[in-house]
């Protein structure tokens, strides 16, 4: 089975377009001759028509399988996606013939989205879609049927996720962890081989790889967008040093030398986080005792009785705040917030937009917890990007780039700031920390924002030289620790041989969602951040600032929202932000104050690994 991607917005959102009305451009008078054009337009309104309303029928059909996995619902998906494949190759490579057309930008821009539109392409050989179909819905359904014994019960990912955590016990973190990346072995073999299929349908498109085409969709040369990414880690880089030796001091005072040497990468299994992806969990162990403590918004939460439905009423409000619509009330009779008992389902969160019109909706097994908070308003932020973009022509209806769509809902998650919980009833007046509690609130964002940059580099770093050859199937397991341990300082608590596959314990790689998405998001989400608190006059220290309630700063937010990807993303970012430029800068100013703060704490400690 698969769950997959083979929408153009694969992935954590899903999108599907009924019959998008085109928007037709005034042609000027130095345009470029008619016919090309004309052949050009008539064909891509065509291709839009078409891949509109087959995305409603394959959504419909993702969402059932999601929610419900069986036999017959993984047939359906696996029938749907590949015939979804092969209708995308077929209208991407036939617009290859427009590749050296004279056309006006605006269509331009749309012949190259069609042929930028799938996430992994198959080659036009018969049977060579629905074999990719097979695997890939395969590859899912091991990833979100996985479950492990744990004390004597079968336990499923979520609560795992919850236990890697709350957990403090080396031993039972190692267990834990080692049972869930087992669960992936089995995955090795169909990767290898859907990679071969893919890259084919790749090249069969013009691309030298599957990665190439991933990194194609930035409006600039893929080669360009590699260089940019570097660019941007390192700006953040040196706050990622930091923060490690902090953490890893704050770890080995807990753990002692044995467990946490402090001239060595960190256990994977200690930084709270079944990937050590965010170690916001590890506040309460790392915080030194010359921070003061800080609420505790899972506490908070769970004091104040919240449900996943509340969770999600809570996030809604602060988008009606900005003057946004209030979400439908087929959203809350069509999404599913909460695990069901009965039967499997994709657990990962992810929001979807059914119809292309009104019908969006949240997946997510909510837990009441710090994290899910987050994640709920993350969600959201798909959904209002979907809502704002409906009105595009099929092909823009999309975020500026993926990483946009990542970042909204991160952007306004950003403000929840102490105040805000005041304002909503979370937290008492006299439970606002003082300004000398600045250093754990910034500690506490850290933990979530600045460790995932490694992290989300990784992911990507290693599906590029999986794609482009540099990674063999014989080497796929000490590839990706060899990157683990270069850019993040982690290690695995135990030995992981190739008998294992342990990049597919992570969703994105058994579902093939792009991931350097999300590096650009935490990029870019602070830049958005910053702005908005700028349009909103803030004076204050720029991590207190909430533009909860501000309509202004809600209609030029939503303005760049209602753009979709009709324009280079430049554009879109200039609209909302004034800059053009993507630009670690903001995340840096914001955390200034913690970065002087751990260089001292971090004085005479050999840090590094
Ligand atoms: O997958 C997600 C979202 C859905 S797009 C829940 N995220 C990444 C992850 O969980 O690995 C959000 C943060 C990074
Ligand atoms: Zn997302």
């Amino acid at each position: 089975m698969l769950s997959k991607p083979l929408w153009r917005a694969a992935g954590c959102f899903l999108a599907i377009a009924a019959f998008a009305a085109c928007a037709h451009t005034a042609e000027t008078t130095d345009a470029p001759a008619a016919s090309a054009a004309d052949e050009a337009r008539a064909y891509i309104e065509s291709a839009e028509a078409e891949l509109a309303t087959r995305s409603e029928y394959e959504a419909r059909i993702a969402w059932v399988y999601q929610t419900y996995i069986n036999y017959d619902t993984e047939w359906l998906l696996q029938r749907t996606d590949a015939e979804g494949t092969e209708a995308r190759v077929r209208l991407a490579s036939g617009a290859g013939r427009f590749s050296d057309a004279d056309l006006p930008p605006e269509l331009r821009r749309r012949v190259d989205m069609l042929r930028l539109s799938l996430t992994m392409p198959a080659p036009q050989t018969e049977g060579a879609a629905a074999q990719l179909a097979e695997i890939t819905t395969r590859l899912s359904s091991i990833y979100s049927t996985g479950r492990i014994e744990y004390q004597g019960r079968q336990v499923t990912l979520d609560e795992l996720e919850t236990l890697m955590g709350t957990e403090r016990n080396p031993a039972r973190l190692e267990e834990i962890w080692t049972k869930w990346h087992a669960t992936a072995a089995p995955m090795r073999e169909h990767y290898a081989r859907m990679v071969e299929i893919a890259n084919q349908g790749a090249r069969d498109l013009g691309f030298d790889n599957v990665g190439e085409m991933w990194l194609s969709n930035y409006d600039m040369p893929a080669a360009d967008m590699e260089r940019e990414v570097e660019r941007l880690w390192g700006q953040l880089q040196p706050f990622y040093e930091e923060l490690h030796c902090f953490v890893r001091s704050g770890l080995n005072r807990q753990l002692g030398d044995a467990v946490v040497p402090l001239d060595q990468p960190i256990r994977a299994d200690l930084l709270g986080n079944m990937w050590a992806q965010d170690w916001g969990t590890l506040m309460p162990i790392v915080r030194p005792a010359n921070a003061r403590a800080i609420y505790n918004t899972t506490q908070l939460l769970t004091r104040a009785n919240y449900d996943a439905v509340r969770m999600t009423r809570t996030a809604e409000t602060f988008y009606t705040s900005l003057g946004l619509d209030a979400l439908p009330e087929t959203f809350w009779e069509r999404s599913l917030l909460t695990r069901p008992r009965d039967r499997d389902v994709v657990c990962h969160a992810s929001a979807w937009d059914l119809d292309s019109q009104e019908d969006i909706r949240v997946k997510q097994c909510i837990q009441i917890n710090a994290e899910h908070f987050q994640t709920i308003h993350h969600e959201l932020g798909h959904n209002y990007y979907q809502r704002a973009y409906r009105n595009q022509p099929y092909l823009y209806q999309n975020g500026a780039h993926d990483g946009f769509h990542e970042a909204i809902g991160d952007f306004i998650a950003l403000n929840i700031t102490p105040q805000y919980l005041v304002d909503i009833g979370l937290l008492r007046r006299n439970q606002i920390p003082p300004a000398s509690a600045d250093i754990s609130l910034l500690l506490e964002q850290a933990l979530g924002k600045i460790s995932f940059l490694p992290f989300a580099l990784v992911m990507d770093q290693w599906r590029w030289q999986v794609f482009d050859g540099r990674i063999t199937p014989e080497n796929y397991n000490s590839a990706w620790w060899e990157l683990r341990e270069r850019y993040q300082g982690i290690r695995a608590p135990n030995a992981r041989g190739e008998e294992f596959f342990d990049p597919g314990a992570k969703y994105h790689i058994a579902n093939n969602v792009p991931y350097l998405r999300y590096f650009l998001s935490y990029i870019l989400q602070f830049q958005f951040y910053e702005a908005a608190c700028q349009q909103a006059g803030w004076e204050g220290p720029l991590h207190r600032c909430t533009v909860y309630g501000n309509e202004e700063v809600g209609q030029r937010f939503n303005a760049m929202l209602e753009m979709g990807a009709s324009r280079p993303w430049p554009d879109a970012l200039e609209a909302f932000t004034g800059a053009r430029q993507m630009d670690g800068g903001a995340m840096v100013r914001y955390f200034e104050p913690l970065m002087v703060y751990m260089r001292a704490q971090n004085q005479g400690r050999n840090c590094g690994w």
